[in-house]
């Protein structure tokens, strides 16, 4: 199966809105295989479409492994997700995200969240979400809706890491494909 690649910063889709799914049909359920392979392999405990370059609102997360280490694979698939209520209660994790590669910082988030989504039958599905979970979710979601956890940093540490990445970006010649 195909490894997709991961788009990372400067690059400006990063800042796209996404479309939402009309119909959960089986390129919809391919392209959320692809996703989770990606994932796996990067390795991630969450991908949003928009970080492969496909400006949907379709998400994968796996959070059992970075739970319990020898936890047996448990993968998400959500289709359309979206926040219906979090509490008002918040909690402090440190992020990553694989289009800011080797960047982690602290990000206060809602300790929990109720999602709605449509799974990868199309059937409509809410859970409540907590810890770790709770916390890739908002990621993810965040991402569908052109946002990135740096946005929550001081304007002077994101434009640092921004400029960073600028940088290596000039640096670095644009990949080709061998
Ligand atoms: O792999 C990931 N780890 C992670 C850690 C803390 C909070 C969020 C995440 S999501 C990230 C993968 C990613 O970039 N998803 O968009
Ligand atoms: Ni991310």
């Amino acid at each position: 199966m195909t490894k997709l690649d991961i788009i990372t910063l400067p690059d400006k889709k990063l800042r796209l809105v996404s479309d939402p799914v009309e119909t959960v049909d089986d390129d919809v359920r391919r392209f959320l295989d692809e996703m989770l392979e990606t994932m796996y392999e990067a390795p991630g405990i969450g991908l949003a479409a928009i970080q492969v370059g496909v400006p949907r609102r379709i998400v994968v997360c796996d959070v059992a492994k970075r739970e319990d280490e020898d936890a047996d694979p448990d993968p998400m698939f959500l289709i359309n997700p979206e926040i219906l209520s979090s509490s008002d209660e918040r909690v402090v994790r440190e992020e990553g995200c694989l289009s800011i590669p080797d960047y982690f910082a602290d990000v206060e988030r809602p300790d929990e969240v109720r999602v709605r989504y449509l799974d990868r039958d199309g059937k409509r599905q809410e859970i409540d979400a907590k810890g770790v979970l709770a916390t890739c979710l908002q990621h993810e979601i965040d991402h569908l809706n052109g946002k990135l956890f740096i946005d929550y940093l001081s304007k002077l540490r994101r434009d640092m890491v921004i400029r960073k990445f600028t940088k290596q970006a000039k640096q670095t010649p644009a990949k080709t494909t061998v």
